[in-house]
């Protein structure tokens, strides 16, 4: 069963059980500056679970994409990635424990086929400080449903996962754990939670792999249990009864409605469907990782981190770059750099041809672009970015390591003698002697272009630290120094409402129409900043516009002018507006679910120009006064050009 079967299976599922099918949100959550990625389900769902009606019901599904920049470095063991899709479930005020813990159980064993033999359940302990009492409920339909599939199933305690490692499996099937463990919010713990944030018990679901594969803790040593990181286990889905917020005063109180919030891992799924933990093998990142062997003559069961690394990464930026984050210096942007560049290392090291990452993110793109229809539709710019941070890098990966070798000879290091030879001591820990200083890495950026922790993780790997301090303030310096220069990033929008700015407002849309139908519809706003006196406005497309292509679209834009035609204001569901190809909008996770439609339409009937915006526009495009002219086209960051124009 192939990763995409069982995300189609899963949402078919659902919708049969009443579920209306959403799109996956953004990677970028809209709205929300608390962080820079959707990191689960929920994330876009936060005002509907307070209480918010949803256009769609009480009873939603999708499957989430889903970005853990925590995780960058945790990448290279068999589980960890930093993007993956999150299978999800919701009931706003609907449904709750009994229903939603037998619809997964149920897709698991019906719809997946895993042997409920190897599944094994958490629920919530209680916590009388909180006044929360122990799960009873969840534990007495968990023991139905394994009786139902000739299932004895003990509940057993096990709270602080430091006494499971005592305690161990019991004979259990459902363990009791504590807040730390069964309680779930997206600042964890109900302790760690700030006011206003909601949460609840929640009760997990483990798939066995066998004692086999108990890595850590050290089996033999410590008891493995479900909820341990041991390896043998591993969680494949979390059911959340979100229907506690907490309060100023540190309490909680109930939310207006009983919330079910469910969230699967895809590949983790389809792994426990193989019966083998290493999510990598997994048929949507094993294509991938074949692909990594064909071009590296390599073996992936030698070289299992550069293989995850690269796999992981290159995955990640695809969807990322897909969903409008171009490689840049700072925030999600840096996150793009952080991953491909790291990747470029590793293919580095395993002797992968310069260039072949366009061929990487093609095949992740093919496997995705059925269910992801956007990256079918950005494959160009997603393929051309990439390529381009790959040859960027390339060009100065090889001189950066040079000059890194130089650095670290010139560092004190414990050393010590291996076949006669001298080598770098890494049982002892690094001390400030052996760190690399806030001078030299600051060069490595900006000569080099490594990321800092890129070359922290150098250093470790040779038992060196890095003077992050020094150089962090270094970093500052550079930051203030280019903030006081050229007016780098413009503020978005319009500078008022004054006829001449509405005028420019419209030529915009008139733009960017031109600019999709010349270079592709690849052409998406990504920024925009309008005067009375002109427009500034940056779009995602990767080459310099030629000068042909740029006389096209000043005549696109006075050709619609010179007809003149009515601009038209159709207010509708942002769904219907989003299954619409003729309209555009760059970044539809940032409007309402009602939204309103400009569409403009030459006098020969012509549909020039729909776009979903905010107003306000000239009425009939003959009030746009004047010739409009490109007056500079250059590069704005990767990926992104910025076009200068005026109304002459
Ligand atoms: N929101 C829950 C999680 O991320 C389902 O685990």
């Amino acid at each position: 069963m192939s990763g995409n079967e069982i995300r189609s299976k899963y949402l078919e599922f659902m919708k049969a059980n009443g579920h209306a099918v959403l799109p996956s949100a953004a990677l970028v959550p809209e709205n929300d500056p608390t962080t820079l990625f959707t990191g689960s389900g929920m994330q876009p769902l936060i005002p509907y679970l307070m209480g918010e009606k949803h256009p769609l019901g009480v009873r939603l599904t999708d499957s989430q994409k889903c970005f853990r920049a925590n995780d960058i470095e945790e990448v290279g063991d068999n589980r960890h990635t930093t993007f993956f899709e999150m299978l999800g479930n919701w009931s706003l005020g609907d449904y709750f424990k009994k229903e939603q813990l037998r619809y997964f159980f149920t897709y698991l064993v019906d719809e997946v086929g895993l042997d409920p033999q190897n599944i094994y359940v958490s629920v919530f302990a209680g916590d009388e400080s909180l006044g929360i009492p122990r799960d009873d409920e969840a534990v007495a339909i968990w023991k139905e449903l394994f009786a139902e599939r000739g299932i004895d199933a003990k509940d057993v305690f096990i709270g602080t996962e430091e006494n499971g490692y005592e305690v161990g499996m019991q004979g259990g099937r459902i363990f009791y754990y504590d807040a730390a463990k069964n309680w779930w919010s997206r600042s964890g713990k109900p302790s760690n939670m700030p006011a206003g944030e909601i949460g609840g018990p929640d009760s997990e679901i483990f798939y066995d792999f066998g004692p086999e594969h108990a890595t850590h803790p050290i089996f033999g040593k410590q008891q493995p249990h479900p909820n341990s990181d041991s390896g043998q286990f591993l969680e494949i889905g979390n059911s959340v009864f979100i229907e506690y917020i907490k309060q100023e005063d540190g309490s909680f109180t109930k939310l207006p409605q009983r919330n079910v919030d469910f969230g699967g891992g895809l590949e983790r799924i389809a792994a426990a469907k193989v019966n083998d933990p290493d999510v990598f093998k997994v048929d949507l990142l094993a294509t991938v990782v074949t692909q990594i062997e064909e071009l590296s003559g390599k073996k992936y069961a030698d070289n299992l981190v550069a293989f995850r690394v690269i796999t992981d990464h290159i995955r990640g930026a695809v969807f990322l770059i897909g969903d409008g984050v171009f490689p840049g210096n700072a925030d999600q942007g840096y996150f793009v750099r952080r991953l491909l560049r790291r990747a470029v290392r590793f293919a580095d090291q395993l002797q992968i041809p310069a260039g072949k990452f366009a061929e990487l993110s093609q095949s992740v793109i093919d496997t995705y672009k059925d269910h992801y229809t956007n990256l079918a539709d950005k494959k160009d710019i997603i393929i051309d970015t990439i390529s381009k941070e790959e040859e960027q890098f390339r060009k100065t990966l090889e001189a950066g390591l040079k000059q890194f070798n130089k650095i670290t000879l010139q560092i004190h290091v414990v050393s010590k003698e291996v076949d006669g030879k001298k080598v770098i001591d890494k049982s002892v820990a690094p001390t400030t002697k052996q760190a690399i200083s806030g001078k030299n890495a600051f060069e490595l950026y900006t000569t080099y272009g490594f990321p800092i922790e890129l070359t922290e993780e150098i250093a470790a790997e040779k038992g060196l630290i890095v003077e992050r301090a020094s150089f962090d303030a270094l970093m500052e310096e550079h930051r203030n120094l280019s903030r006081a220069g050229a007016e780098q990033k413009f503020k978005g929008g319009l500078a008022d409402s004054s006829e001449q700015v509405v005028q420019y407002h419209t030529a915009t849309h008139l733009m960017l129409a031109g600019l999709r139908q010349i270079l592709g519809h690849h052409v998406h706003q990504a920024g925009s900043n309008i005067t009375g006196e002109r427009l500034r406005y940056d779009f995602t497309h990767g080459d310099k516009m030629t000068a042909e292509e740029i006389t096209a679209v000043e005549k696109f834009v006075n050709d619609a002018i010179a007809l003149g035609g009515v601009v038209s204001i159709d207010m509708m569901k942002k769904t219907d507006a989003e299954a619409d190809p003729t309209i555009e909008a760059s970044f539809w996770d940032r409007y309402p679910d009602e939204v309103k439609v400009y569409t403009m339409t030459t006098s020969d009937g012509v549909v020039v120009s729909r776009e979903l915006c905010g107003g306000p526009h000239v009425a009939s495009l003959e009030e746009v006064q004047g010739t409009f002219k490109i007056t500079k086209e250059e590069s704005s960051s990767a990926g992104i050009r910025r076009i200068k124009a005026i109304l002459e």
